[in-house]
């Protein structure tokens, strides 16, 4: 039986905008007040979702939920109908509105924590969605996130998805962006790592606590592990950990200063599986690392059982990055070549090409399972480009965000997408 991972894209919503709402990322906060391309945004990113389609790879999307987030509205008191309502949180609130509009569901790493069933104790493939209680724009995605991830992985005899743990600080949990699997092989038995935030206070948000890592293991039972990302890294800025680390199968690469105990998790990693690969960068700072976004990479197995990086623009245009890239694929390790994808509207968010996808590996019986609708061959994928080229908004200005025009074209975009999934 063979093991296919299947990486399931964020397809970016027509709202995709920059209102500066997450503290702590770089990007985002530099980026404030900019105009974006949600046109062209949804255009990298299927363009990216090709690019492995065309190494021979297996991709899925997840659609992005309605924004600005009316459901959301609703719950916290505005009333009347759709207009009335965003109208109403416009001028009433209108941070709590600009939070409402963020399309921040493209970055599907954050959409759950998946553990594979070769690890889980019933054998099935269990997806946690992720509460992201820590920003409010986030948080708003759960609910969607849980009835999206139901519909294409509704078979349970090979699926459990599980609803967001409680939104508290507690068990802040933003997802896979901040869990590893190490393992010999997809469909072999893996170590599952759960990173986590500051415990010790930072300027920067914790936005993964511990005991998310904790309970996603009691759910999907299996004996996790957990370590602690380094106050270093906290504070350069790494709001996940997947912006300085990113493991595939048997190989972690990762920045030499992401953990806070490094030698404790690569003798883990060690015992765990036989032919463990780290490949550590201590070559570049961990500014470097945070601006190109060089470990937000994917790394990927080829069919023909090589890997390959598939990095953001951004790493190319840093002389020290790139040499760091060159350095790793002519290393002794699977890694045989990299891959350079444009996703700069995503990026200018603090979203590289790992944070747009979520890993999900599947058996030949599980993969039967998946609501076909969501996993792309050439002609699904070029629907999806044509309903973006139709729909989507050339350029978002966040200071137009409470113009009714804009949410009337989102809001019809949408309504041709839900069309388009009736019959994709
Ligand atoms: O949660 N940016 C996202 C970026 C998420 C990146 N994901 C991973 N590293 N896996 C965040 O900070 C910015 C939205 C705005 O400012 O409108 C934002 O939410």
């Amino acid at each position: 039986m063979t093991t296919t991972e299947i990486n399931f894209d964020g397809l970016i919503g027509p709202m995709h905008n920059y209102a500066g709402l997450s503290a702590g990322n770089v990007a985002s906060a530099s980026n404030a007040g900019a105009v974006s391309q949600p046109r062209a945004a949804a255009l990298q990113g299927l363009a990216k979702m090709k690019r492995l389609m065309d190494l021979g790879l297996t991709q899925g999307f997840i659609p992005p939920p309605r924004r600005p987030a009316l459901a959301a509205l609703r719950g916290l008191g505005f009333a009347g109908d759709d207009k009335a309502v965003l109208a109403r949180a416009a001028a009433e609130d209108p941070v709590l509105f600009n939070n409402a509009c963020s399309a921040s569901a493209m970055w599907a790493a954050n959409a759950a924590t998946v553990i594979a069933g070769a690890d889980s104790g019933d054998g099935r493939i269990h997806l946690v969605t992720a509460n992201l209680s820590t920003m409010l724009h986030r948080s708003f995605e759960a609910p969607d996130t849980f009835a999206m991830l139901r519909t294409i992985f509704g078979d349970e005899r090979h699926f459990a998805v599980h609803p967001a743990l409680p939104g508290t600080q507690h068990f802040s949990d933003e997802g896979a962006a901040n869990h590893m699997r190490l393992t010999a092989q997809h469909g072999a038995r893996g170590l599952n790592i759960f990173v986590h935030g500051a415990s010790r206070g930072s300027r920067n948000p914790e936005r993964q606590a511990r005991r998310a890592g904790e309970a996603v293991s009691r759910l999907a039972r299996i004996d996790g592990f957990h370590t602690l990302q380094s106050q270093a890294a906290i504070e350069a800025g790494a709001f996940h950990n997947d912006v300085v680390a990113v493991a595939n199968e048997n190989v972690l690469l990762a920045h030499a200063a992401a953990f806070e105990d490094r030698d404790g998790l690569l003798a883990a990693a060690a015992r765990a599986v036989p032919d463990f690969v780290p490949v550590e960068v201590d070559s570049i700072t961990l500014d470097d690392a945070i601006r190109s976004y060089l470990f937000n990479s994917q790394l990927v197995t080829l069919p023909d059982g090589t890997m390959a990086l598939i990095l953001p623009g951004e790493a190319q245009g840093n002389e020290r990055v790139w040499k760091a890239i060159e350095t790793i694929v002519a290393g002794n390790n699977p890694i045989a070549q990299a891959i350079v994808v444009d996703v700069r509207e995503s990026m200018r968010n603090g979203g590289g090409p790992a944070c747009l996808r979520l890993r999900v590996p599947v058996s030949d019986a599980a993969l039967g399972g998946i609501d076909p609708r969501f996993l792309l061959d050439e002609r699904r994928w070029a629907a999806l480009c044509a309903l973006v080229e139709r729909h989507w908004p050339e350029k978002i200005d966040s200071r137009d965000l409470p113009d009714p025009a804009l949410w009337e074209s989102a809001l019809a975009a949408h309504d041709a997408l839900d069309a388009l999934l009736r019959d994709i």
